[in-house]
Formats: C-alpha cells, sequence, structure tokens
C-alpha cells in the first residue's frame, strides 16, 4: 500500500475516532448513484459491519439493476423507505461535492450529526467534521479503500469486487484521465483479494436492458455537430424516458466520446418535463466544470453535469454559447 500523506493520515484518524466512539451510522451518496458511489457505500458499510456498528444505507434514487451482483447491495434503501426512528449519531457522506448533490436525503441532517466527507472531486465544498477530499485519487471508492486498509479490515474477495467496480465505472475501465499507476495498481491487488474481472466486466457492461439500447438508439439518433464539428450533442426525451421499465443512461455520453475530432460532447436528459440532466465531456483541455459551474453544477474538468430548466433547444442553445466562449478562449 501506497504510504499516505500525513494530512490524509490525521483525517483517517480523526475517521476512526468517530467509529469507535459511536454506534449507529447512516451512509449515503449523491442522486443518480453511479459505480463509484454505490461500492463506495458498501465497501464503507462493510467497514462498519467489522466493526459490529448498527448501519443504515439511504440513497435518494434507486440503484441501477446491473449494480445487483454487489455484495450489501440488498441493504441500500430509497429515502422514502427510511426508518424514520433510526437516529444516526454520525452520517458518512461518499462521492458528492455538496449536500446539494445528496437530494432529499439532505433533509435528514441535523446540527448535531458527526458528518464524515469522502471525495475525490476537485469542486468539493468540505462540509464535514472530517474531510477527506483527493482529487488525485481516480474513485471515492479508491480513498475508501484505503481507510479500510488503514483501520485493518481484511479485504474479502466481496470487498474487492466492490473496489475493482467502483474503479472500472469511474475510470471508464482505464480510459480516462484518472486512470493513474496508483488505480491500475490498486486493481491489481483487487485481483488478487479475489475480483474476478471478466466476471464484473460482464455484469455491468453486457446486461443491458432492451428499453435501455432502445433508449440509446432514441439518443443517438439526435446527434448533431456544432463548432465545425469541434461540438457534439444529443438528447433523450421525457416521453420515451417515462416508459414503464427504466433507461439506465449512464454512460450515454461517452458513445459520444468514440466521435473523431471532437473536443466536447454533452448529453441532455429530460429527467421530467423541461428538466434537463446534462453530462458534459471534454477530451482535452477544455473545462467542463467551469461550464456547468455556470448552471448551478460541478464535478471534474474533463467529465461534469448540471440541470437547466428549458425545452430542448434552448437548454442546448444556452450551452453551446457557453461553450463558445470556452472555445474561443483557447
Ligand atoms: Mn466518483
Amino acid at each position: 500500500m501506497r504510504p499516505l500523506n500525513k494530512k490524509i493520515l490525521s483525517q483517517f484518524h480523526r475517521i476512526q475516532d468517530i467509529i469507535d466512539n459511536n454506534d449507529r451510522f447512516l451512509i449515503s451518496t449523491h442522486i443518480n448513484p453511479d459505480g463509484d458511489a454505490i461500492s463506495s457505500v458498501l465497501v464503507f458499510y462493510a467497514l462498519l459491519q467489522y466493526k459490529k456498528k448498527t448501519v443504515q444505507i439511504c440513497i435518494q434514487d434507486v440503484v441501477p439493476e446491473k449494480f445487483n451482483f454487489l455484495s450489501g447491495v440488498e441493504a441500500i434503501q430509497k429515502a422514502e423507505e427510511m426508518d424514520d426512528l433510526f437516529n444516526p449519531e454520525a452520517l458518512v457522506i461518499l462521492d458528492s461535492a455538496d449536500l446539494n448533490r445528496l437530494g432529499c436525503v439532505k433533509d435528514r441532517i441535523k446540527k448535531n450529526h458527526l458528518v464524515i466527507n469522502i471525495d475525490h472531486h476537485a469542486s468539493n465544498q468540505r462540509f464535514g467534521n472530517v474531510n477527506v477530499v483527493d482529487d488525485s485519487e481516480s474513485s471515492a471508492v479508491e480513498i475508501v479503500y484505503q481507510l479500510t486498509r488503514y483501520m485493518k479490515m481484511p479485504t474479502t474477495p466481496e470487498v474487492a469486487t466492490l473496489v475493482y467496480t467502483g474503479i472500472i465505472c469511474d475510470t471508464g475501465s482505464f480510459r480516462f484521465p484518472n486512470t493513474s499507476e496508483r488505480s491500475l495498481e490498486v486493481c491489481a491487488e483487487m485481483v488478487k483479494s479475489g475480483a474476478v474481472p471478466e466476471y464484473i466486466a460482464e455484469k455491468i457492461y453486457y446486461r443491458m436492458s432492451r428499453q435501455t439500447i432502445k433508449g440509446l438508439a432514441s439518443a443517438l439518433a439526435t446527434v448533431e455537430f456544432h463548432y465545425e464539428g469541434r461540438v457534439c450533442c444529443m438528447y433523450l426525451s421525457y416521453e420515451i424516458l417515462k416508459e414503464a421499465e427504466p433507461v439506465d443512461t449512464e454512460g450515454f455520453v461517452d458513445y459520444l466520446m468514440a466521435v473523431d475530432e471532437t473536443e466536447v460532447e454533452f448529453f441532455m436528459l429530460e429527467k421530467s418535463p423541461g428538466c434537463f440532466r446534462v453530462s458534459l465531456r471534454s477530451k482535452n483541455t477544455l473545462d467542463v466544470n467551469g461550464v456547468a459551474r455556470k448552471f448551478g453544477g460541478g464535478g471534474h474538468v474533463r467529465a461534469a453535469g448540471c440541470t437547466i430548466n428549458g425545452n430542448v433547444e434552448e437548454v442546448k442553445f444556452r450551452l453551446l454559447v457557453e461553450l463558445g466562449v470556452y472555445l474561443d478562449g483557447k
């Protein structure tokens, strides 16, 4: 294991103190949870179970079906299923740059709660009593894994599977710029500890539902190019999303990144009528975090998101105008 820097060590020490001195914990993560969010929650859950604590996990939105093979996933509750009588002493918030990212789970936080914040987003607001924020890490789960080692929890095959899953999801299977020597080393350690890459890849990438591939086809039919092909975008309308079977849109924007000679890609998902969840990607240096922040969102330099209201043409126009400023500024 890589030696931890002093600052992170002292934060880990404080987290260990909180865990040792409290019994009831609530773990949560951001809305529309992705593989890193779910894995980091479940690794922290394993850690607290190992320490014999009373734990509940609560996430605003439903966990996508493809993650149903992960150990502990059945313990995740939706916000409305939460036990109102459960009164946690400490909250563990993972992979979330600010408390608004928790959606309605934010309302559960009380002044007297101790808050542990572990994240790898540069834009993190340091809202916790303890904050472990390291944007040099590939994923939140990579940090949580280091905490488990610090606290001497054995890495079971189940935990190894969680950590490996979180890292491949956040690095786009080792394609994105956050793929580091360190994240590859951790994945090698996970394989040694019992994670099976082919099994995990099959679960994550080869189980798309019929409704999801139809949704992808609808989105791809809307592809447009702007600024001489430097920007590529598409959208998925609420009309298609509202059908009975859910469409899992995670990774849709990545299809746009496959197009040659584009610099920026964005995908507009109409979550409810007139309300678009926008995912932005940048292949080079253009800072989409800056663009997303203009609309109240955020993320990383090369991957960010925001929510914009309007009809699809208005939303697209506003994004293109903002992107134009950045494209000219290069
Ligand atoms: Mn993440």
